[in-house]
């Protein structure tokens, strides 16, 4: 059996956690990731007959029964996750009865996954539905795109065309926009709802007034949906109280949604 701390995963997990805390977008316990995994390369590291514990749910994750994901746990900072994974992290599959999930390994202090686990199993099932391959749920406080929530109309409609305006690049990384949802109560089963039916039409969901969820593929496909984003973001509020000279245009985004053939949100531009 081949030692979890060299897999590639828990790798992923500490530069990404590591990378997001230096970022600033994850002050304290804030934010955290899951990761759907591959069972077979999980074997290769962990016996998946031993579960060192049950934890309940919550819900129901029933279309996940089987399903194995590395999980941040919940009162534990991004910044202590690389030098304690084991402690920070647990690798957990949702057990046959849909409602727990199996300990494999990690949360070695007695802990266990986000509060924001509901959010992300809900969001998992969601872009599954719509996006086999997705495997990763991000959920972090990044700075500008935060402040930009308290300046700017929490509209999905107008939220995206403002970030698409702030650089050439975000229509071709996000065509499908941004979801917006108003401010909720976190760590409940209703912003995982109201995350997972944003999630069948958006890959990046604002919770108004606290962060943004995003998902992807992949680590790095997810992370660079949030990381434009938040760039947009900062150019917003370095710009929003300057007067506007330039701009680009509704008609150069067509244009480069159409020379990159991306599948863009059409209703978002005008005209
Ligand atoms: O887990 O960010 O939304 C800490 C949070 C809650
Ligand atoms: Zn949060």
């Amino acid at each position: 059996m081949k030692n979890i701390i060299n897999a590639s995963f828990v790798e992923e997990m500490r530069k990404t956690t590591a990378n997001m805390y230096q970022l600033g977008w994850d002050e304290r316990n804030g934010g955290n990731i899951s990761y759907l995994l591959d069972t077979n390369e999980v074997a290769e590291y962990l016996d998946l007959n031993e579960v060192k514990r049950i934890i309940p749910l919550g819900f129901d994750a029933a279309p996940l029964i089987g399903k194995i994901f590395i999980v941040t746990g919940t009162g534990k900072y991004f910044k202590n996750i690389d030098a304690d994974p084991e402690n920070n992290l647990g690798i957990v599959r949702i057990a046959a009865d849909g409602q727990t999930a199996e300990l494999l390994w990690g949360y070695s202090d007695g802990g266990k996954f986000t509060s924001e686990f509901p959010a992300h199993l809900m969001s998992h099932m969601a872009r599954l539905s719509v996006d086999p391959k997705n495997c990763v749920v991000m959920h972090c406080h990044p700075t500008h795109t935060l402040a930009m929530n308290f300046v700017h109309e929490l509209d999905e409609r107008k939220f995206t065309h403002t970030l698409w305006e702030m650089c050439t690049e975000c229509i071709v990384v996000f065509p499908d926009g941004i979801g917006v949802l108003p401010w909720m109560l976190c760590g409940t089963n209703s912003i995982g709802e109201a995350t997972a039916e944003k999630m069948r039409e958006f890959r990046l969901v604002i919770w108004g007034m606290h962060g943004i969820y995003g998902a992807g593929k992949t680590m790095d496909e997810t992370f660079g949906l949030i990381e434009t984003v938040e760039k947009a973001a900062q150019i917003y509020m370095l710009t929003a109280h300057l007067p506007r000279i330039n701009t680009i245009r509704d008609d150069q985004m067509k244009e480069l949604a159409e020379y990159f053939g991306v599948d863009y949100r059409k209703d978002f531009l005008d005209g």
